[in-house]
């Protein structure tokens, strides 16, 4: 019948939402703070789904293995030094597009610049200690997943 899609139709439309998973992870600057309830209940209200969660502190290997990309970079000491410093509050989020809707609730890198509203932009001021980590893309997600919840 014209304009009613088939079933199989339906069913490609449904696979073509984007459901993702993220990695999102409160820094020892939010959790000595007391921003890990804050930080869930921004991501909750959002829509998106927590699935699994961990507190645990860094140690250098795990750093260095989930801050690979910025090892020769000069920040690199002070983010290694400010990572390890404390506990983290690691979790995996689910639902649409949750890769760069978790990044956008989140706000830019620099606090300082971050749009009021999101959690960098309300509660941070400076870059390094900005409070939270998200994943930059799906695969980097996968990555750090692997690394924090195998
Ligand atoms: P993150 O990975 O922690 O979620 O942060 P991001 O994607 O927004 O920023 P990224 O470029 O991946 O940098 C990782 C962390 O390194 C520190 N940083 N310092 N001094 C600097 O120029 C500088 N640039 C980056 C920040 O703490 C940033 O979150
Ligand atoms: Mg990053």
């Amino acid at each position: 019948m014209p304009g009613v899609p088939s079933p199989a139709a339906r069913d490609e439309e449904v696979g073509s939402v984007a459901v993702q998973r993220t990695f999102v992870m409160v820094k020892p600057d939010g959790v000595r703070r007391g921003l890990v309830g804050e930080v869930i209940s921004r991501l909750e209200r959002k829509g998106l789904r927590l699935t699994r969660a961990r507190m645990l502190t860094i140690d250098a290997d795990l750093a260095a293995r989930h801050y690979a990309e910025h090892l020769a970079k000069p920040f690199y000491p002070d983010l290694a030094a400010f990572i390890t410093s404390g506990p983290v509050f690691a979790m995996e989020w689910e639902g649409e597009e949750a890769v760069e809707v978790a990044r956008s609730l989140m706000g830019v890198t620099d606090p300082k610049k971050a749009a009021p509203g999101t959690i960098r932009g309300d509660f941070g001021l400076l870059t390094t200690e900005n409070i939270v980590h998200g994943s930059d893309s799906p695969a980097s997600a996968e990555r750090e997943l692997g690394l924090f919840f195998s």
